[in-house]
């Protein structure tokens, strides 16, 4: 995973690293909530098929923590805590991005295949989006 970053994450996202077992037969990786990720795992989704100029996310959430995993391909989040702005691109499926709550997310630069698979800490809810970015900030500028 590439990162930069401008004026710096103030703790809204972090990378987490996930075990890799390898041996003649190929690589496993694991996943265990509240072990390897800090939530109960309620919801698991993923994004195939996906136009390689395909801008999707363009929102925040208001309780969700969420883990972003690049299974397979690549493609890069851009993340936007309400004070600063951060890039991360996904290309290594034993690393995450853990997305905490109150995190405004866009997705874009999807190689060819790729698949994005992601961890929730809660089921769908359309009530915990917010989907208008000057709403975000004044929610998250109180
Ligand atoms: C996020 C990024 C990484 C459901 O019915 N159940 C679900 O679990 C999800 C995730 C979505 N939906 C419905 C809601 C919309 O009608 O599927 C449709 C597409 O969802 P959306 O436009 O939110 O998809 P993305 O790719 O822009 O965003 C998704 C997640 O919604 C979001 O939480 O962080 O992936």
């Amino acid at each position: 995973m590439n990162t930069s970053e401008q004026g710096g994450s103030r703790g809204s996202v972090r990378i987490i690293d996930l075990p890799v077992i390898s041996d003649r037969r190929g690589d496993l990786t694991f996943v265990e909530g509240r072990n390897h990720v800090p939530f109960d795992i309620a919801r698991v989704y993923y994004l195939y098929n996906v136009p390689v100029d395909s801008e999707r996310g363009g929102h925040a959430h208001r309780q969700l923590q969420q883990v972003v995993f690049a299974l397979s391909g690549s493609f890069c989040i851009r993340i936007d805590d309400g004070h600063a702005t951060s890039e991360h691109w996904l290309r290594d499926p034993r690393k995450g991005l853990l997305i905490n709550r109150l995190i405004w997310r866009e997705m874009d630069s999807f190689s060819q295949g790729a698949v994005c698979m992601v961890l929730a800490s809660h089921a769908y809810d359309e009530s915990d989006y917010i989907r208008d970015h000057a709403d975000f900030l004044a929610t998250v500028r109180g």
